[in-house]
């Protein structure tokens, strides 16, 4: 019961949702709805900022990570008609790297003194498990304090095919090799119109929970993401939402729930909107009412922007991601934003915002360091 909430001071139709967030009702599928749907968006993030303070307080987190990206060759190129990083052999724009690359670039971006690599790569049928296995275990040898979140779903289900093993095969071996979580990706709208549209052929819904449940199942945490803004409806938005919601009373297992905002250069989609700051912050607001077994809504200041990034710890968010230095996946997509930010940049924009700035690994336990790092 959160008694400081008064649903009398919410104009209705948000006055029944104030008093289930007061009760702390879970809320259903119309309720997700009305979050979608409502043009009181004021209201809304006051919910959800309720929920947000409730949980985490006055703390917004932040870490310290670098993103490497093996490879953009793809096979599902055409297929994934929103995404503007995978490439074809022979276009300008495709890269592989070596192994040796890969430690190059992870020693150039930092090496030991970040607590993340986020690795993700296109499907690429040459680079398969043993590479990447080898690729983990090199990374380990020399940057063992770092942790190393990798593989989407999607990259994982390639994998399974390719070898002709089961999801808990790759996973293991993979853990093994010194992966220490998967990321949120490859999730985009699990509803089967839309994917058909965006995505056929991909990995389907249900491939990519069971990838994700049996990553929880053998103690790995994940992420779970949600592509917006492109050709989706409310309704497969509520569908999306709500299955999430489901595995996590299932297993437990994940961390965070990131909305992702689409963009629309460079692709197949023959869209040109981007989504507006009040569409952002609504995805995020609704997140933190709808998801209430997520302990952490990540508002990822790349796509998003340091301005609203900084809006959205009002509005339900209580991470706004880490350092970066290079992106690619948002940037040959389109986003205006830089590609790094140091971490006194990162603390200073959570300050001003009235939240208290704490470093986190990638699991969110608190980072202590004796002096402040600039990675
Ligand atoms: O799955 C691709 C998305 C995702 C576009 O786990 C696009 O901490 C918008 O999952 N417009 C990969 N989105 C990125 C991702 C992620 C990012 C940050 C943190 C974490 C985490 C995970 O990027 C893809 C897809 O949904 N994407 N193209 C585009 N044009």
């Amino acid at each position: 019961m959160r008694s400081a909430l008064d649903p009398s001071h919410f104009p209705s139709p948000l006055r029944d949702l104030a008093a289930k967030v007061r009760d702390g009702v879970r809320l259903d599928a119309a309720d997700a709805t009305l979050c979608f749907e409502t043009p009181d968006l004021l209201h809304l993030g006051q919910l959800a900022n309720v929920v947000r303070r409730e949980r985490h307080g006055n703390i917004a987190y932040f870490n310290l990570n670098r993103h490497i990206n093996p490879t953009n060759l793809c096979v599902y190129t055409y297929n994934c008609k929103f995404c503007s990083f995978a490439a074809l052999p022979g276009e300008a724009h495709a890269w592989k790297m070596s192994h040796e690359e890969v430690y190059e670039h992870a020693a150039q971006q930092g090496g030991n003194a970040v607590t993340e690599f986020h690795i993700v790569s296109g499907l690429h049928a040459e680079l398969d498990l043993p590479w990447y296995e080898e690729m983990l275990r090199g990374l380990k040898q020399r940057f063992p304090d770092v942790h190393l979140k990798a593989f989407t779903a999607i990259e994982i289900g390639f994998f399974a095919k390719l070898h002709k093993l089961s999801i808990e095969e790759v996973l293991v071996r993979l853990r093994e090799a010194g992966l220490g979580s998967l990321p949120g990706g490859g999730a985009e709208i699990f509803h089967e119109e839309v994917r058909q549209i965006i995505c056929d052929g991909k990995l389907d819904a249900n491939e990519w929970i069971e990838v994700h449940r049996q990553a929880h199942q053998l103690g790995l945490k994940s992420n779970a993401t949600m592509l917006y803004g492109h050709v989706e409806g409310i309704e497969h938005k509520v569908d999306h939402l709500m299955r999430l919601r489901t595995l996590q009373d299932d297993t437990g297992g994940f961390n965070t729930f990131i909305p992702l905002a689409y963009h629309p250069e460079n692709n197949y989609m023959g869209l040109k909107y981007h989504t507006t700051g009040t569409e952002d912050l609504r995805h995020l607001a609704t997140a933190r009412l709808v998801l209430d077994n997520f302990p952490h809504i990540k508002a990822y200041w790349i796509m998003i922007t340091p301005k609203l990034a900084q809006v959205s710890l009002s509005f339900g968010a209580n991470d706004i991601d880490g350092t970066v230095v290079e992106e690619t996946i948002y940037h040959m997509a389109g986003a205006s934003t830089e590609q790094k930010m140091s971490r006194s940049e990162l603390e200073r924009i959570v300050r001003e915002a009235g939240f208290e700035p704490v470093e986190r690994d990638t699991l969110y336990n608190r980072v202590e360091r004796p002096v402040a790092a600039s990675a």
